[in-house]
């Protein structure tokens, strides 16, 4: 009866063992893809680009700092303005997205939304949120803003209001700094403020599931300014655009298939409960 006693103690052990080997072990770290340029165009090095979207063969960008921010359509190839509207002191432009044919425009710190016609950036009106302003895109329900906390909010198109909210997280850890977001295809996309890395978001869970590193691109060395912000994506010609503030450059970019280290992301995906 021992025996038995100490052979199914035994086993016990080994199947407990065993699970905390196969199910307890830690997931594996967050991904990091390099990328590869399919092209290069110019991008004006004064554009403190805080926001951006393309739409019918057209680049929207919204530009920051006082004094300098604005709206406006360039052209991707040439990097021409198209239109352009500017945003008087004393607002910080941010995200800017298009919602049918109104563009939405977000602010820094000064809880002030702004609304202008798409065609010709014509202003239409003004709406408020809480807290402050950094990315903004959209799904196919509703406008999604950055703030740069981990939470991410969506609006109703039209009244603005939060309807829900998503916490993004890394490997477990909340991740702060998401600036200007793209919704690619299902995910969500975000350039994450003083780094290299794109997160991309699975919207149904706010996990990171993956980072691409751009860390190949624009002006070195990187300052506090001159950072990767800008992401847009042709979704009918499945093309993806990047580029940063106050860069030369706008890429057309592939993300890799070969995972690349990144000590960042490395640091993002580590935390402490
Ligand atoms: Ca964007």
């Amino acid at each position: 009866m021992k025996k038995l006693i100490l052979a199914l103690a035994a086993l016990l052990l080994v199947a407990v063992a065993a699970w905390f080997l196969f199910f307890r072990t830690p997931a594996a770290a967050v991904p990091v893809y390099g990328l590869t340029v399919v092209s290069s165009h110019p991008h004006d090095p004064q554009a403190f680009t805080e926001g951006l979207f393309y739409r019918d063969g057209v680049l929207y960008e919204s530009t920051g700092e006082v004094g300098t921010s604005g709206i406006r359509k360039v052209n991707p190839q040439t990097g021409a303005v198209i239109a352009e509207e500017q945003l008087p002191a004393p607002y910080f432009g941010e995200g800017v997205v298009a919602w049918k044919d109104r563009l939405f425009q977000v602010t820094w710190k000064d809880k002030a939304g702004f609304i202008y016609k798409a065609d010709d950036l014509s202003p239409l009106g003004s709406f408020t949120y809480a807290g402050e302003g950094w990315g903004l895109t959209h799904n196919d329900k509703a406008l999604i803003l950055s703030d740069g906390t981990p939470t991410l909010r969506f609006l109703d198109p039209e009244t603005q209001a939060v309807v829900s909210t998503l916490t993004v997280t890394a490997n477990g850890c909340p991740v702060r700094q998401l600036n200007e977001l793209e919704w690619v295809d299902g995910e969500i996309w975000a350039n994450i403020w003083q780094t290299d890395l794109i997160a991309r978001i699975d919207p149904a869970t706010g996990k990171v599931r993956s980072f691409v590193d751009v860390g190949a691109l624009g002006p070195k060395p990187r300052g506090q300014d001159n950072v990767p912000n800008g992401i847009a994506y042709d979704a009918a010609g499945k093309r993806l655009f990047v580029t940063g503030k106050l860069w030369p450059q706008l890429y057309q970019v592939q993300p890799g298939t070969a995972t690349v280290a990144s000590p960042a992301a490395e640091a993002l995906t580590s935390c402490t409960p």
